[in-house]
Formats: C-alpha cells, structure tokens, sequence
C-alpha cells in the first residue's frame, strides 16, 4: 500500500440529495484541500481548527465556482484512519460530487481503492480486521438484528473474545517451549500432562461455543429465503401480497396465473426475509407451464423454509401429499390452509399426517384474515431452525471467513488433545502454535498481503 500518499474519494452515495461528501485522507489532505477551498473566516480563526467547520466555496484553478460548501478538518491521530482526514460537505449532485472529487485528484491526491479508508484504519491500528469486517457487516445490515450484531462487531467483541484465547494457547505453549529451550532447567518428564490437557479442552469448549451461534447470525446478516408452495389457485400469489402489503403478484381466479419465480422482501423477528411466489404445481403438457414448475420446484428446494400452501376448500389430493413430501431435512415448513373463509372441505388431520410436526395456520388471504398468525409462525420456526433460543450474547461471528479460520484451528487443537498421550512434545507445541497463528487471522494478526486485498475489496469505495 502506499501510505504517504493522500487519498480521495466520493464517500456518499451517488445520486441526488440534500448532502454529499468527497472525503481525502492522508498527510497531504489539508494541504490539498486548501488549493480549492476558498473560506472566508481562514484568516481569523487559525484555520484549519480540527473538528470544527468552516463554511467557503470550492473553486477550480481558474477560480470558477464549483459549490458553496462546508468543510470539516481533522487532524491525526484522532481520525477515522489515524491519518489528517478533511470532509467536503457539498450538494449532493452527481456532477457536483464528482467535479470535486476530480479537482482534488488533480490537486494532488489519488482516486482511494474500494475500502481502503478502512484498510487504512486497520494498518494504522485504529481497529482491527474483525471490526473493519464489522464496519462492512454495519454498511450491509437489512434487519434490526443484523445492525445489533454489526454494532458488537465494531465494539471489538469478537477481537476481544479471539485475543483472550490466544493468551491461552501463548499459556498452554510456554511450558513447552521452555523444556525446549532450556532442557536442563525444564524437565519434560516433569509437565503437567492432565494440566495441559484440560486447557486444550478448555480453548475446544470455546471454539465451539464460537461457531455454535454461525448459522442463525449469518441468516440475520445475510437474509432467508421463504418459497410460497403449492397447486395452483390455491391463494399463494394472494398470501404474497399480503404480506408484503402490496399488491405485487397478480391475483386472478384462472388457475396458472403465476409463471414466474417473483420476489419481494420483508422483515419478520429480525430475519431479512425474501418471499418467493411461485408457480402453482400441478402435471401439465403446456411447455412453459412446466418451465414455471421446474422453477418452483428448485426454489423450493433452495429455500430456509417453505410455506405450503393449501386451499381449505377443496379435498386434499394426491399433489398435496407430494408438495408435502418436498420438505428437506434442515428446512423449515410452515402449512397454510387458506380460502378459510369458504366452505371447509379439509381436515387437518390429513395434513397432520404428512407434516408431522408442521405448524398450520389458518388463513383467508383474500381479507387479510390469519397474516399475523403466519408470520408468528414463520418467525417460531426461523426461530427453531437458526436455534435462536440460545442466549442472545453470544460471539459476533458472521463471516464464512470466521467459521472456516475457527474450524480449522479447532482441528488443531483436537489433534493437540490427541497428541497429548502419544506424540513428542514437538507436535503438541506446532499445533497448538498452528491455532494460535490462524486464530490471528481473524484479528488480522497473522494475515497475508493478499488476503488483507481481498477482504477489503469487497467495501464499497468511500468506505
Ligand atoms: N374466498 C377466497 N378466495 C381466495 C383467497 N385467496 C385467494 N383467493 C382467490 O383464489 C384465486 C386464486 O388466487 P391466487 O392468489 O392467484 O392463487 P395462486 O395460488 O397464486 O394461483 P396460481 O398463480 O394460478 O398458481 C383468486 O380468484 C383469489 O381471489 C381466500 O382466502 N378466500
Ligand atoms: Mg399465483
């Protein structure tokens, strides 16, 4: 990376409104700023004062007018990178932002990389990797839960949890390294086996704790898909409307209205949720009725959870059964009997039977009837199937990154429990050392040039 060199970039979306900002970042940023910004108050108040905004205009070199705008100056290294950081508040105009952002390119400073105001308040060690992942996982968040954990992320939480048992393993490694090091002082006869093992038990127990809350944080982070299922007519594309509260598929009496996967979003118990409306399932000649049904098989398959839906009205069939047999283990399935306004010609046993254990809601699409009890019943089972009864304190870790850097070093540690009984010391203390330097990755500790790119790339640029 090139640290010395000061860097620039539009730091707020691009598109019309009341504020934009093209934020610089390095030891040249004052300097550069000042070749543009034409203030009025700079000679009577010392400017730049940090923190403090200055009301001017920005002007090309030629003087023209390019925005009236507000500046603020802050110095390192009390600043989001630890670097001299100068925001330009202007009017939030795609010409605008993007005519200052050119005039203080050609003023000095280089188009910033995507995230790499973030990389640079990781290296300069502001944060540290887990939190910079957070402030991606803050950016992202779709849901109220998802922003909760973002927010722990950013405190350090997981940084914190991750260096504590490194110490650990520093711990458990030093006696070790010691009968090494120094064999006449240190009699390797003379460890604490049962000790050591008890501590490599110990780091296990918290590895595993870690990874035990993944899934469900990472279906808060990254949304769950919910396929509405079942024959045609039935009410699916009625009940999509209904709980996304608009009218977004078409509703129409004529069976095989729906041809399409469509898609809307919405929130339920802090899930990010993308509801899927398919194709009613049914035999059929007709070619692109059963491209529909092809689709709605795979997005049933591909689903969290599926909601059958099934019409009260009319006799259970023999493609109900079969819809009901779609479930996979590790899927969630909630059962709707709709059209509960008309005449009932269903009995919940027959669905009982081949849902066991299903929960089955009532409904009448069509007049908003039984919507609040199907989405308590989604939100039970996301519930059951993210295990979301454990206690909500648990580690921030959402990344796949995590989980795979923490499965691995679990993996080292087992094999340092195995080795305890019989191997020599050597293989216990590498292992052990293996887990402590991949648990680094997470900190961004031990970490690869390569890998820091990859990571960071992923940020929008701004960030
Ligand atoms: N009485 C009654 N009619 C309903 C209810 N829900 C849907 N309908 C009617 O059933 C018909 C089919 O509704 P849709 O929502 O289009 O059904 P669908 O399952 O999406 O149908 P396809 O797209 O053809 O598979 C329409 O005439 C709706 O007005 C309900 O709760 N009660
Ligand atoms: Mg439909």
């Amino acid at each position: 990376m090139r640290e010395n060199e000061t860097i620039a970039a539009i730091s707020t979306p691009l598109g019309e409104g009341g504020i934009g900002i093209v934020r610089l970042s390095g030891p040249c940023a004052f300097a550069i700023v000042d070749r543009v910004f034409a203030c009025s108050k700079k000679n009577q108040s010392g400017y730049p004062k940090p923190r403090y905004l200055y009301y001017g205009y920005i002007k090309d070199f030629q003087k023209n007018l390019i925005d009236e705008v507000l500046v603020a100056f802050m110095s390192a290294p009390n600043t989001y990178t630890r670097e001299d950081i100068v925001e330009i508040n202007c009017h939030s105009g795609v010409y605008t932002l993007r005519s200052i952002q050119k005039l203080v390119l050609e003023a000095g400073a280089r188009l910033a990389e995507p995230g790499e105001f973030t990389k640079r308040a990781f290296i300069n060690g502001r944060i540290d990797l887990s939190q910079a992942e957070a402030v991606l996982n803050m950016i992202r968040a779709r849901s109220e839960e998802a922003v909760k954990m973002a927010a722990r992320g950013l405190q350090g939480e997981l940084m914190n949890q991750v260096e504590a048992l490194r110490e650990k393993l520093i711990t458990l490694r030093a006696p070790l390294e010691a009968s090494f090091d120094y064999p006449d002082e240190f009699d390797p006869d003379d460890l604490d086996h049962a000790a050591l093992d008890r501590g490599l038990e110990e780091v296990k127990a918290e590895l595993q704790m870690l990874i035990q809350g993944v899934e469900r944080n990472r279906a808060y982070q990254e949304g769950v898909s919910v396929a509405i299922i079942g024959k045609p007519n039935v009410g699916k594309s009625s009940l999509l409307n209904a709980l996304l509260q608009q009218q977004r598929a078409i509703v129409h009496e004529i069976p095989g209205t729906t041809r399409d996967l469509l898609e809307g979003y919405m929130n339920l118990g802090g899930y990010p949720i993308r509801l899927i409306d398919t194709a009613g399932i049914q035999g059929t000649c007709d070619p692109v009725e059963k491209q529909g049904i092809d689709l709605s098989r795979s997005a049933a398959d591909q689903a969290c959870l599926i909601i059958l839906v099934i019409d009260g009205s009319a006799p259970w069939t023999d493609t109900d059964e079969e819809l009901a047999s779609l479930k996979r283990h590790n899927q969630g399935l909630v059962v709707v009997i709709n059209k509960s306004d008309l005449e009932q010609k269903l009995t919940s046993d027959q669905i009982k039977y081949c849902c066991p254990g299903a929960e089955i809601v009532e409904t009448a699409a069509i007049k908003g009837q039984g919507i609040k009890r199907l989405e308590d019943a989604v939100t039970v089972e996301l519930d059951r199937l993210f295990d979301s009864n454990m206690e909500m304190e648990n580690p921030v870790i959402v990344s796949l990154r995590h989980e795979e850097i923490i499965n691995e070093a679990l993996i080292n540690i087992e094999n340092a429990i195995t080795a305890v009984e019989t191997q020599p010391l050597e293989i216990i203390s590498l292992e052990i050392q293996n887990a402590w330097s991949k648990m680094g990755e997470i900190t961004g500790d031990t970490i690869n040039e390569d890998l820091l790119d990859k990571i960071f790339s992923e940020f929008c640029l701004g960030k």
